[in-house]
């Protein structure tokens, strides 16, 4: 219950408590001067169930009101319109990946679309096996297929590569597809790399298994938790219980309930021994346990039966809003090299027009002029079509702002102190104008993007925000000399020679 409610709920029985103070007191003084006793007890029973019924209007409200509340939120969606969804989805990123001009990078991109698509038609739902080195996902493969397939060993890091079989299940169309993945948390960079191989299967799949060999670990805590909030389906799978006595796979089984109840529910965290040890008789001899997965099984099967539809659309729905997610990182980055480019371009302008102007200041409307040129065009690489007018209201607005927050004055001192370091003084005095006017249309430029990136739209905290953090991120030692440096070389040194 959060904190909040909680107050509620305590000064909500605090009044109530002395409401039914007052009440009784009251009723009690009414009652002795009732001298009908038939009329006086009608009355106490009235009152009583006046207050049991404000009771439980408060506990409805406090408690299970809130709870409503917030369970209400999710509409039930079919597979079918999720499927629908995801086709749509598709069709959506298969326009943004054209747009793409880094070949290899489209390819790759409309491969896995491609795939995505396959899986629509796709008769499988994929199981994948998940979790940390040497739980025992393997042996538990193999107690699956009922048959060796894989290596079983104690050392971690056996497996390194996804391997995939198929497997059939009573009363379930659709064939399943299990993968066993290296195991997760393992030291070294080989480890590393199978891990990342791992995570990228695990959110693949339609439903995970999710091995543990015991309590759950922070470590796998975590990865387990951000499946799930991607949307994941997992069954928990808490394997080797022959190492443990009844008792203790009782207490361990409800601890990793309890752990992990914000997510998975209690009947998906099932106990099993997919390759119990070997035990020695008092006779010698040594018998080979058979291994208990009977529960999960069932499991398995159930899930599949009911919800199998719905996990795959789920994870289809899933894969290409990731996509389209991949596809628009790829298109803001080419958005970006070209927007920059103009820029580049733009700020050398700007200084040119100011070395030219006869007035030795920073006159903003003559820079206004250049920068709406530069907003139009860089709101042209982000798709917005703006006219004139809106490209000089947007600079103005933009100028306006610079003189305000003092990065006018202060872009000129600090270039100026760099300048006068580099140049013979009445040079630099010339020179810090136009080199200001540079780089505050860069800054403006840059601001754009942010601008246009967002939407057309300056963010929360308006453009007063972008401006200055853009000014800040202009500010870096590094970034100005290198920035005077090419200032010197294109406008001042270019001026001598004209
Ligand atoms: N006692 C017991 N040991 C088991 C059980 N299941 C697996 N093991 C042992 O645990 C060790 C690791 O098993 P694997 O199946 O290779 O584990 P894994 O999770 O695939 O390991 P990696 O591929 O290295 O990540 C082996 O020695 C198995 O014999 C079980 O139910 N009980
Ligand atoms: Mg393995």
């Amino acid at each position: 219950m959060p904190l909040s409610r909680l107050l509620l709920f305590i000064f909500g029985l605090g009044l109530i408590l002395g409401l039914a103070i007052w009440l009784i007191n009251s009723i009690l003084a009414v009652y002795q001067q009732i001298s009908n006793p038939l009329l006086a007890n009608l009355l106490v029973a009235l009152v009583i169930i006046l207050l049991i019924l404000i009771i439980a209007a408060f506990i409805y409200y406090a408690y299970l009101g809130g709870k409503k509340t917030t369970k209400s939120t999710s509409p039930k969606i079919s597979p079918q319109d999720k499927s629908g969804t995801a086709k749509q989805t598709l069709k959506a990123v298969q326009k943004q990946v054209e747009q793409i001009q880094d070949e290899i990078a489209k390819q790759a991109l409309l491969k896995q679309s491609r795939q995505i698509e396959n899986n629509l038609q796709r008769g499988e739902v994929k199981v994948v096996v998940f979790g940390t080195g040497s739980a025992g996902k393997t042996s538990l493969v193999n107690a699956l297929i009922g048959e060796m397939v894989g290596n079983v060993e104690a050392t971690m890091g056996t497996t390194e590569i996804g391997e995939t079989y198929r497997l059939k299940l009573k009363g379930l169309a659709r064939e399943i597809l299990i993968t066993d993945t290296p195991g997760i948390l393992e030291a070294g960079v080989a480890g590393t790399h199978r891990e990342e191989l791992a995570r990228q299967l695990a959110t693949e799949a339609d439903l995970l298994l999710f091995v543990v060999d015991g309590d759950l670990r922070q470590s796998e805590y975590e990865p387990l938790e951000k499946l799930a909030e991607i949307g994941k389906r997992s069954l928990l799978v808490f394997n080797k219980v022959d190492l443990y006595s009844d008792e203790d796979v009782e207490i361990l089984l409800k601890q990793l309930r309890e752990t992990v109840s914000e997510f998975i529910s209690a009947a998906d965290v099932v106990a099993i021994a997919a390759n119990p040890r070997s035990v020695r008789l008092e006779s010698g001899d040594i018998i080979q346990s058979e291994p208990e997965i009977i529960p999960l099984i069932k499991r398995l099967a159930t899930v599949l039966r009911a919800e199998g539809e719905d996990l795959i659309a789920d994870n289809i729905l899933l894969q290409s809003q990731r996509l389209t997610e991949e596809a628009r990182k790829f298109i803001d980055k080419q958005r970006q090299v070209k927007a920059d480019k103009i820029i580049d371009r733009y700020q050398w302008i700007s200084a040119g027009v100011i070395a030219a102007t006869p007035i030795p200041v920073i006159d903003m409307l003559a820079t206004a002029v250049v920068n709406a040129q530069m907003v139009i065009e860089i709101g042209k690489v982000y798709g917005c079509e703006l006219n004139g007018e809106r490209g000089k209201e947007l600079a103005l607005s933009l100028g306006k702002t610079l003189v305000s927050l003092g990065v006018v004055q202060g872009a000129r001192e600090l270039l100026a102190r760099i300048l006068q370091l580099n140049l013979a003084t009445y040079v630099a005095g010339k020179a810090i104008q136009a080199v200001s006017a540079a780089y505050l249309t860069r800054i403006a430029g840059k601001s754009f993007i942010e601008y246009f990136r967002q939407d057309q739209d300056w963010g929360d905290g308006g453009i007063t925000e972008v401006v200055q953090r853009q000014f800040q991120l202009s500010r870096r030692d590094e970034f100005v000399k290198e920035f005077v440096k090419e200032a010197i070389a294109r406008v001042i040194n270019h001026d001598k020679q004209t």
